[in-house]
């Protein structure tokens, strides 16, 4: 499909057929198999007007994600920016949809405090580092990525959402197994990470792998456990000189690692950190099914920066053993990356606006 304006997610509805897909300053609109493009939610000529919605950077409408009992329940989650509290939040919002998919109704904030970066700072702007994808587990419950806000203390401190793996129930309840350590929030999964854009669950095991962007080294791609350490940590190294002591840009691998297993010797390992460079990775989706011969059960990852697509060949313990490059696709940004129903790999190119299908042969 073509047309989209500052695209950044997409899911599937059980039919296989009909996409939702997200704009970052607009809102949810759904393509319909007739290839009629009806806006569900977001702003003025939604169907569900949002007048609390807001964008700015990389913040906005985010992530969206079917119910795994959408047939029955109709729930759509959207990842959003909203005016609504002050200071300004992220939420996470669930939708019902009408029979014929054509309007949104019953709005329930199910997480309303994900921290949001409402002012500029010695390192950038306002809106930056929301992280905001969000997937359902084959596990049932919701993982939701955020980010750290340019804000030093934010991943390591237990008390507040974002740099952090959320996982919850369809209402935003904590989900069992979290695993948080004592006297966390109950919501979170793992922690100590800088900007997650991409989640994706390994087949056959179900274990969730994230992908991350670095600062000026080092993307990571990070199988979890929970309760786990990311390790990031920008904050207290007198050694860097560091902007508003946000000192996430201030160092190299060695000064300020993406996982810092000198102060977090548990620390979760990257399986992957894109030889060392950092190239604004965002999604990634394992490829399943024999359709995808010697890539089933790779990891895709897209590098938006870097504008391609890479494949991760990973071992028993999730490690990557090898990448190769997609050959013959447009450079682009890689925004959305989901497998489809069909099997098929689809992709949500940001800059020409379009969704892509990819057939493996
Ligand atoms: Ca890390």
């Amino acid at each position: 499909m073509t047309g989209i304006s500052s695209g950044w997610d997409f899911a599937f509805a059980p039919d296989g057929q009909t996409i939702f897909f997200t704009e970052l300053c607009r809102g949810l609109s759904v393509r319909l198999t007739n290839g009629n493009v009806v806006r569900l939610f977001g702003t003025t000529g939604s169907s569900l007007v949002a007048a609390d919605l807001w964008c700015e950077n990389q913040s906005g409408v985010n992530g969206v994600a079917i119910d795994p009992d959408f047939t029955n329940n109709r729930f759509i989650y959207v990842y959003m920016a909203s005016n609504l509290s002050s200071p300004r939040t992220n939420r996470v919002i669930r939708l019902t949809l009408s029979a014929d998919l054509m309007s949104a109704s019953g709005r329930t904030d199910i997480i309303t405090n994900i921290q949001y970066k409402n002012v500029a700072n010695g390192v950038g702007g306002p809106g930056a580092h929301s992280g905001g994808r969000i997937r359902f587990g084959p596990d049932g419950f919701l993982y939701i990525t955020t980010g750290d806000n340019h804000n030093p203390p934010l991943p390591q401190d237990l008390s507040r959402l974002g740099g952090k793996v959320l996982r919850v129930d369809r209402n935003g309840s904590p989900a069992t197994g979290n695993n948080t350590p004592a006297g966390g929030d109950a919501r979170i999964f793992t922690y100590g990470h800088r900007n997650v854009q991409g989640i994706s669950f390994r087949p056959g095991t179900g274990q969730p792998f994230i992908s991350e962007h670095g600062p000026n080294h080092s993307d990571e791609v990070t199988p979890l456990v929970a309760g786990g350490n990311g390790g990031w940590d920008p904050e207290n190294r007198p050694a860097l000189t560091c902007p508003d002591n946000y000192c996430g840009y201030a160092g190299d691998p060695t000064t300020m690692p993406m996982t810092d297993t000198t102060r977090f010797p548990n620390a979760m390992r990257a399986s992957w950190n894109n030889n060392g460079v950092s190239q604004g990775t965002g999604p990634s989706t394992f490829l399943s099914g024999t359709q995808w011969k010697a890539w089933d059960g790779r990891l895709a990852v897209g590098i938006m920066g870097g504008q391609r697509l890479a494949i991760l060949q990973l071992n028993a313990s999730g490690m990557a053993t090898s990448s190769v490059d997609v050959t013959g696709l447009p450079g682009e940004r890689y925004r959305s990356l989901v497998l489809g129903p069909d099997g098929n790999l689809y992709i949500l190119a940001q800059n020409v606006g379009e969704i892509w299908r990819i057939v493996p042969n």
